[in-house]
């Protein structure tokens, strides 16, 4: 391997050792940084910052600049001390190179803090090195600035000083390795929803985004991000596009057993729970053990403030036999937590569950005692929180009797599906796909296109409802959603607490939504996505929710449709009518619903695996999700509009 082959300078064994360290990370970079596509390679930029971001927790900077090149390489720099480049005991190297070409260095220089990022996978910048073709350290330091320089992770010459300065801080510049990564393109809005999300995570840190590459107009781009209140301006971010039960953010700030905690809730006129949890600045989605103490510490609290000063309310509750459960106290709840754990241990499928047991306790406590504080000194709100519980229990009850009176009216027929169902013939569900199709006239020209070994359809029968803006039990009651529900084999809305979806249940593993390419059909796509965010997130975050492209336009030639060019862009039509000669005897048709395509068509363009293009649904970020679907589905006109203009064609929610 030629990585393995030591350079020219008296190396140990110990060295032989390193290198083979970075070798493991290029031969299975999957394990490191998770995976090699474009998630990956924004993960690069997040393991460089991470270490920005500890030397700020730390107090010595205060300010971090990242740079997307023209060339897509990524630069960042901080204020800080700048890494130590004295001579390191034990390797007999530069510290700076132990740092860049040791596996897992950064803990070499632990000084008893947190480890506080360090990244998801805590792998630290020696990953980022061994994963670019090339890379460029500059510490300023001493009035001095020192460089090195490497390829694929192998030091091309021993540190140097290059010149003076009367700055202090790191700059980190690399550029991807395309034998790698299976894109090495950056997209400017990941980068910002991150380098936002930690600006409030971290409050007082500036950082700043700037992208050299020009758009269509030779415009760049550049953004500050900067919060000065931390998670209260989090929350008030996220939840910026619903109606707030009251004006304040309940917000908690302490240490329990070690464990710095913070907390910022705020409570809105809505229907559902939206609780983004961060330990050492990762999301962790699948939440864990500070999430449950939590909700335990919420329950109780605010159970024991009704049970001492709303007893009437309490009373009438009891006289029509409704009981409070969990959920009730959480909805229209929107929360940020952000704690400091010193050894993480991260579990579940996409390693993003805290399993630390002593946490729950410490959060348990803290929102315990804060929580019943601010209940005690805030009557008012109080109060309307209280009511808002009552209010969410009694619908619930209600809800739950008139489902069962039409449940018993109208059993289910036969194997419990759909009738609408079209099902497939396969029962694996690792090869079956279900298309949600809007609209019964494309429902029939998909069934008859379909391969109906592996694809079902479902015509989704009415509206699909506004989930956003309704009480749980009207989207339980929907015929769409419970359509859907059956379709997929789960049962949700019928227990009181909706546990976590059962995936292992599935009947498929790809969801597709089949609507019109218009805005009506991009409308309806947000509808079914947002349902999907909100209910059954599970499906999103395995990767299981796609939309079909159908295409824009046909060109052909003449009234003779036997030779067909679809195209999907307003480029790829103008190429088409190109290379069939100009618009002579053309025939170019605009798709304005999927009805307009016969089975064979729909077939060929936008089911058939082997033509179609699915584009798959991902949240990269639960926290700017979370504002984004509030507002396309919101009240408030003039943000979405924005934004939707802003998006063009589609309002994309690969937020
Ligand atoms: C350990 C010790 C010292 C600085 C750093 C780490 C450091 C690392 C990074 C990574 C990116 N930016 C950074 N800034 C600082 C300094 C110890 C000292 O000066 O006494």
């Amino acid at each position: 391997m030629e990585e393995t082959t030591a350079p020219s300078t008296n190396y140990g064994a110990n060295s032989i050792q390193v290198l083979e360290g970075l070798e493991a990370v290029r031969k299975r970079p999957a394990m490191y940084i998770g995976d090699i596509s474009e998630k990956g390679l924004h993960h690069l930029v997040y393991e460089t910052v991470d270490n920005s971001i500890d030397e700020a927790l730390a107090g010595y900077c205060t300010h971090i600049e990242v740079v997307i090149g023209e060339d897509n390489s990524i630069t960042v720099t901080d204020n800080g001390r700048g890494i130590p480049v004295d001579m390191h005991p034990k390797e007999h190297k530069s510290a700076l190179e132990v740092v860049m070409t040791v596996l897992h260095a950064g803990g070499k220089f632990d000084k008893g803090s947190y480890k506080v990022s360090g990244g998801l996978h805590g792998v630290g910048v020696s990953c980022v090195n061994a994963l670019s073709k090339h890379m460029t350290s500059q510490v300023f330091r001493n009035g001095k600035i020192y460089q090195q320089e490497y390829e694929k992770g192998k030091p091309l010459y021993p540190v140097k000083e290059v010149g003076t300065t009367d700055k202090t801080g790191t700059r980190q510049q690399f550029w991807p390795d395309d034998t790698i990564f299976t894109t090495t393109i950056y997209k400017y809005e990941t980068l910002a929803n991150r380098m936002r999300e930690l600006a409030f995570l971290n409050a007082g840190i500036t950082i700043t985004l700037t992208d050299l590459r020009p758009d269509e107009e030779g415009k760049t781009r550049n953004e500050v991000f900067f919060s000065k209140d931390g998670l209260r301006e989090f929350v008030r971010y996220i939840d910026g596009n619903r109606n707030h039960l009251f004006d304040d953010v309940i917000y908690i700030n302490t240490e329990k057993q070690g464990t710095p905690i913070e907390i910022a809730i705020m409570y809105n006129d809505g229907y559902s729970e939206n609780i983004h949890s961060y330990v050492n600045n990762i999301n962790t989605i699948e939440g864990g053990t500070h999430l449950m103490g939590f909700r335990a510490a919420l329950t109780r609290s605010l159970k024991k403030y009704a049970d001492d000063n709303c007893k009437r309310d309490l009373e009438k509750l009891e006289k029509n036999h409704i009981e409070i459960t969990g959920d009730d106290f959480r909805e229209g709840l929107t929360a940020v937590i952000s704690i400091k754990v010193a050894e993480p241990q991260f579990e579940g499928q996409t390693k993003t569950k805290l399993g630390n047991s002593e946490v729950s306790g410490a959060v348990q406590q803290a929102v315990g005692e804060a929580l019943t504080n601010y209940l005690e000194e805030h009557p008012a709100e109080a109060q309307k929180v209280v009511g808002k519980v009552i209010l969410a229990a009694t619908a619930r009850v209600a809800a739950r009797k008139a489902r069962e009176t039409v449940q018993r009216k109208s059993p289910l027929s036969g194997g419990g599906l759909p009738g609408k169902l079209a099902d497939c013939s396969s029962k694996d569900p690792a090869e079956s796909e279900l298309f949600l199709v809007e609209g019964d006239s494309a429902g029939g020209s998909a069934k008859q296109g379909r391969n109906r070994k592996f694809q079902a359809i479902l015509p989704l029968r009415g509206k699909i409802l506004n989930v956003e803006k309704v009480m749980k039990h009207r989207v339980y009651e929907s015929d769409a959603i419970r359509d859907i529900y059956t379709a997929l084999g789960v049962s949700v809305g019928t227990k009181d607490d909706a546990d976590a979806l059962d995936t292992s249940r599935l009947r498929y593993h790809k969801i597709i939504i089949m609507t019109d390419a218009d805005v009506d059909g991009s409308h309806i796509d947000t509808l079914i996505m947002t349902f999907f965010f909100r209910f059954m997130r599970e499906v999103i975050e395995q990767g299981y929710l796609y939309i079909a492209t159908p295409p824009l336009y046909a060109v052909s030639r003449g009234n003779n449709s036997k030779d067909i060019t679809y195209c999907w862009t307003e480029q790829q039509r103008q190429q088409a009518i190109d290379n069939l000669g100009g618009s002579k005897n053309l025939k170019v048709q605009r798709y304005k619903g999927l009805g307009e395509m016969n089975a064979e068509q729909l077939w060929e363009t936008t089911m058939n695996p082997e033509n179609r293009t699915l584009r798959q649904v991902t949240i990269e970020n639960a926290a700017a999700a979370d504002y984004v679907f509030s507002m396309l589905m919101g009240d408030d006109v003039p943000p979405r509009r924005e934004f939707i203009e802003k998006n063009a064609k589609y309002a994309n929610i690969d937020a």
